[in-house]
């Protein structure tokens, strides 16, 4: 099934931001091809310099025009932008991503640009590894910035969350998602708070509930980072400016501090222990298969062993 993959060629097509390598690697990701070890190692040089800014809200806030939004701000900055459409509700890519592909439509013929979606369930652990690799991928392809947005129903706001370096939470007016932000944790998670579709009645009700949720809670400690509460109308493309700056205030902030470093290093411990337990997995199942289990199970229930001792066995065959 799987074809034969130049890997050094793709990967230095990629870092010339050749678009179509830079789809070639992503889908290597999606597919948990048997070449990724290699082309992770390749990357790994290449990396660390993309800024990766994750969006999170309820369906329908505006993510994608958001996202559209910024991307047109950064590229008035000259900085090259990714953005990455994970579905973790879906194992195949494309259908559902039909409506934002439309949406971004004004930057994709844009080559400072990478509009790249992912599918990524059915990998055992699949958005805390692949999600990473594939903005490698990005990163190593000179992103500056990029903006990982989530689609489909039932993802994990935390876990996008712990994705990103900076978070964007967007809110839309209306009382109830001050409640419901506070209820879903939101509050903790957000680095930058947008209350977007500021056109509609009661932005400015919501703004005040946002910041008077964060001045209650202990996000007001001296060192910490205390999270700036902005108005946008993504559909006319409106307060980009101010989002991109206090994004860009964040980065320098967490540089200066070191916080940016300890993120990344709770990113990766993520990333390797959902390799390590899929490898984990993936030996349970040749074990099983070979019926080694099915032996030490039958010990157990004839009382040649215990449990325990079973366990260990079946461990120790593990390595
Ligand atoms: N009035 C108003 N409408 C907006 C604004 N921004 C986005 N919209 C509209 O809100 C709708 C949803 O926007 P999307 O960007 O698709 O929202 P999303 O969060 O990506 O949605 P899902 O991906 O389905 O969760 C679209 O019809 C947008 O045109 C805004 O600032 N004002
Ligand atoms: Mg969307």
């Amino acid at each position: 099934m799987s074809r034969a993959v130049d890997v050094p060629a793709l990967v230095e097509q990629a870092r010339a931001g050749a678009p179509r390598a830079v789809a070639r690697l992503i889908s290597l990701v999606e597919s948990a091809h048997p070449a990724l070890r290699e082309v992770m190692a390749a990357l790994m040089p290449h990396t660390g310099h993309a800024h990766v800014i994750g969006i999170t809200g309820s369906p329908g806030a505006g993510k994608s025009t958001t996202t559209n939004m910024l991307v047109t701000q950064l590229r008035r900055a000259g900085k090259r932008v990714g953005v990455l459409a994970v579905d973790p509700s879906s194992p195949f890519s494309g259908g559902a991503l039909l409506g934002d592909r439309i949406r971004m439509g004004d930057h994709a013929s844009d080559p400072g640009v990478f509009i790249r979606s992912m599918a990524s369930r059915g990998h055992l652990g699949g958005l805390s590894w692949s999600t990473p690799q594939a903005l490698r991928v990005l990163d190593a392809a000179g992103c500056d910035v990029i903006i990982v947005e989530t689609v489909g129903v039932g993802q994990s706001e935390v876990e996008i969350a712990g994705l990103a370096d900076t978070t964007i939470v967007l809110l839309v007016p209306g009382m109830g998602d001050g409640i419901q932000a506070a209820k879903a944790g939101i509050l903790e998670i957000g680095d930058v708070f947008v209350v977007n579709k500021a056109d509609r009645d009661g932005a400015d009700a919501t703004v005040r509930d946002i910041r008077h949720m964060i001045a209650m809670s202990d996000r007001t400690e001296p060192g910490r980072w205390r999270p700036p509460v902005l108005k946008t109308v993504a559909a006319r493309l409106e307060g980009g400016a101010e989002v991109v700056a206090a994004l860009d205030e964040h980065a320098a902030w967490m540089t200066a501090n070191g916080t940016l470093h300890r993120r990344r290093v709770a990113r990766a411990v993520n990333e390797v222990e959902a390799l390590v337990l899929a490898e984990l997995r993936s030996r349970m199942g040749d074990l099983r298969e070979g019926h080694r289990v099915e032996e030490q199970a039958a010990a157990v229930v004839e009382r040649r062993t215990d449990p325990y001792s079973a366990a260990d066995r079946v461990l120790a065959a593990l390595n």
